[in-house]
């Protein structure tokens, strides 16, 4: 097989290249073309004890991959995408350009990849913010069915990208640099990650409504986000708020969230064991916990879910849409 990585000198692509290189994705009859903008065009890159050269995008069209795993940002995408997609190559897009479109699958492969078939040449992975919450809600969906989700975000710089970290780092060492955010970070927290719609609303808390929604395949469920961004770098963390049409058991809540693929379960007040994202960090899996009734309202539970936003968030749920095409002769 051929991969392109396109985006490879970037924070997402960079752990994509750790990720294929963890879970052996690149056997020795495959190859690995790694792909970023004309700047980058001729750098050497290491993978797994080999030094790749970067190419360019057209150069990677006419390589014609098999699959083209995209994190290069949303307009790269519009325009690559279907150059990448009419070459015959099956393209997973991690930017925000596509996932809306009614005619691509937007997906998060322990609760929907079944939906896809080889007629898919763009598919979409989701945001990591909504990734993370889908996943602990699609079980709990299907037993208790939700009526409503009230999500508060603690984010990662690392979701902003290069420029954030090295501003926290500024700010730490007490230099002046170039600012990611409208404010410091340090010893702050700021209630907007990306830029506002219309209805006062960010970017990134109407994803959490809108891809939600399709990726549960359920326009029935209400719900209402704020996103904060946080000086942490381990990754994203949500207190997490849902209401369900039927009652529900907290140890049977549980019991089926430590049965969920990809979930974690850290939960017990007794050994202060709960999820944070400075253990998260560099983990595939979503971890849940602090799962308590909510005693002011019936049928309703509050949780605390944590996930590396680079990992299940961004390059591992990539990855592993990758490896279902495979398995099933998608791609
Ligand atoms: P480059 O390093 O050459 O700029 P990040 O989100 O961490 O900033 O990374 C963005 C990734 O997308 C990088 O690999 C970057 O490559 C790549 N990229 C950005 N703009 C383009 C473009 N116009 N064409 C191809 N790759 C791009
Ligand atoms: C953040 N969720 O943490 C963003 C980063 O739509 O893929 C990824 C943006 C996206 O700010």
């Amino acid at each position: 097989m051929k991969i392109a990585v396109v985006g490879a000198t970037g924070m997402v692509g960079e752990v994509m290249l750790k990720v294929l290189a963890e879970r052996n994705f690149i056997g020795k009859n495959d190859e690995l073309i790694l792909v970023a903008s004309e700047r980058s065009v001729g750098k050497q890159i290491d993978y797994n004890g080999d030094m790749l050269t970067v190419v360019g995008l057209q150069t990677a069209v006419d390589m014609k991959a098999d699959i083209a795993l995209f994190s290069a940002g949303g307009e790269t995408s519009l325009e690559w995408a279907p150059k990448f997609a009419a070459a015959g190559t099956t393209v997973i897009d991690n930017s925000s350009a596509w996932r809306m479109d009614p005619t691509k699958k937007l997906i998060v492969p322990e609760i929907n990849a079944s939906e896809l078939t080889k007629e898919d040449k763009i598919i979409a992975n989701p945001n990591c913010s909504t990734i993370q919450m889908v996943l602990v809600l699609a079980p709990l969906h299907k037993k208790y069915n939700i009526k409503r989700v009230i999500v508060s975000t603690y984010q990662s710089i690392t979701g902003t990208g290069v420029k954030a970290v090295q501003q926290l780092e500024n700010e730490y060492a007490g230099v002046a640099g170039e600012m990611a955010y409208k404010y410091p970070i340090h010893r702050n927290a700021i209630p907007q990650c990306d830029s506002f719609e219309e209805n006062g609303y960010t970017k990134e808390e109407m994803k959490l409504v809108r891809e939600t929604k399709k990726i549960l395949s359920d326009n029935t469920i209400a719900v209402t986000a704020t996103a904060v961004r946080v000086p942490i770098v381990g990754g994203h963390s949500e207190a997490v708020n849902v209401e369900f049409s039927n009652d529900f058991d907290v140890d049977e809540v549980r019991n089926i969230l430590h049965h969920t693929d990809g979930v974690v379960v850290q939960d017990n007040n007794d050994t202060y064991t709960y999820p944070m994202p400075m253990y998260a960090q560099g983990k595939d899996a979503v971890f849940v916990g602090r799962i308590r009734r909510d005693e002011s309202q019936e049928n309703t539970l509050n949780m605390w879910i944590v996930a590396d936003n680079l990992r299940k968030g961004a390059a591992t749920n990539t990855i592993q849409i990758a490896e279902y095409l495979i398995a099933k002769g998608l791609a």
